[in-house]
């Protein structure tokens, strides 16, 4: 298996950000905190995701952490306000009475890979805790490292997150499970959450980034606009309005390329009726 050469492709804080044949790298940098994310890193990340998207060369996007012991342990705890995340723990989004006004810059983060056209794979070694569990949950693939461990603490910590984190875990495992997962806090090995249907591959740790660009490789391989309206049509459901939006927008990009809405376009520009009754009024 041919090795990948990776080029940085940005420069910033809390993330690394590498691409090589069409394949994008984010990297949580922070690993002395076990890749936990601030909303800096949040911010960096939505960056790079958004360059990815854009990119026409990309089309597969890898979502993982530094180092071996962590792909992401979740919210940054130690700059934790009492009304969300803020960039630093004493200033500068305070009110004048002292109350914190910070938010959860991830809920975004999660719409973004929902809602990317190209598929997201989660590269996990480590832990996958809290936030970084559910950051996993909402990528498309998940592959496995064999130390990689998999839990929510939230109720643990004073927290939860009721979103992603509930609906589409009960997608994947069930709700039976997905309560065991949210109400005891438990953690699962790699096996025990393949088992569960949490992740599609678990390889040796020595192996993971080449198994994770084999599956890539792979992807690349594929239509493109198959995959994009492949993801679209898996969540168009999942995300009511917002799904069917997708779904349907993705349609109007098909439908622009043909004779029937280019002849509107044309009349429009050329100033004259439209003429429709060239196309078939299909059964
Ligand atoms: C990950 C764990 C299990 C690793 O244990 P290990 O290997 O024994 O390492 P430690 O010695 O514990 O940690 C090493 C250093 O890293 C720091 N650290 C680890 N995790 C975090 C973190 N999340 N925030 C800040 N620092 C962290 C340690 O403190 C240590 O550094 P030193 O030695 O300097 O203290 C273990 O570390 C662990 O259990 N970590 C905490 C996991 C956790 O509580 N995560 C947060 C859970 N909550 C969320 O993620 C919420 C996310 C969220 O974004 C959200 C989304 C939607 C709605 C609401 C929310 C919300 O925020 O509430």
């Amino acid at each position: 298996m041919k090795n990948i050469a990776w080029e940085i492709a940005g420069e910033f804080e809390d993330i690394k950000y590498e691409k090589a044949e069409g394949i994008a790298k984010i990297t949580i940098n922070r690993p002395e905190v076990r890749n936990a994310f601030r909303p800096l890193t949040v911010i960096e990340m939505m960056r790079a995701l958004e360059d990815a998207r854009e990119d026409h060369e990309t089309g597969v996007i890898i979502l993982t952490g530094e180092g071996p012991d962590a792909f992401c342990s979740g919210g940054d705890q130690k700059v934790r306000g009492d009304a969300g995340y803020l960039d630093s723990p004493d200033a500068p989004q305070r009110t004048p009475g002292g109350a914190s006004v910070g938010r959860f810059h991830v809920t975004d983060l999660h719409v973004q890979i929902r809602r990317c056209p190209k598929p997201v794979v989660a590269m996990v070694a480590g832990y996958a805790v809290g936030g970084g569990h559910v950051l996993h949950v909402v990528c498309d693939l998940t592959i496995a490292a064999d130390n990689a461990k998999f839990g929510q603490v939230g109720p643990r910590v004073g927290s939860f997150d009721g979103g992603f984190g509930a609906s589409v875990l009960t997608q994947l495992v069930g709700p039976k499970r997905a309560k065991e997962i949210w109400f005891l806090c438990r953690m699962y090995s790699s096996d025990e959450a393949y088992e569960m249907g949490l992740v599609n591959k678990v390889v040796p740790l020595a192996e993971l980034e080449t198994e994770t660009v084999t599956w890539c490789r792979e992807m690349l391989e594929r239509s493109p606009f198959a995959l994009r309206l492949l993801k679209a049509s898996f969540h168009a459901h999942e995300d009511g309005f917002a799904g069917i939006q997708q779904l349907a927008h993705d349609a109007n990009l098909l439908f622009y390329g043909s004779e029937e809405a280019r002849e509107g376009r044309d009349a429009f520009k050329e100033k004259r009726s439209p003429d429709f009754s060239q196309f078939p009024r299909r059964p």
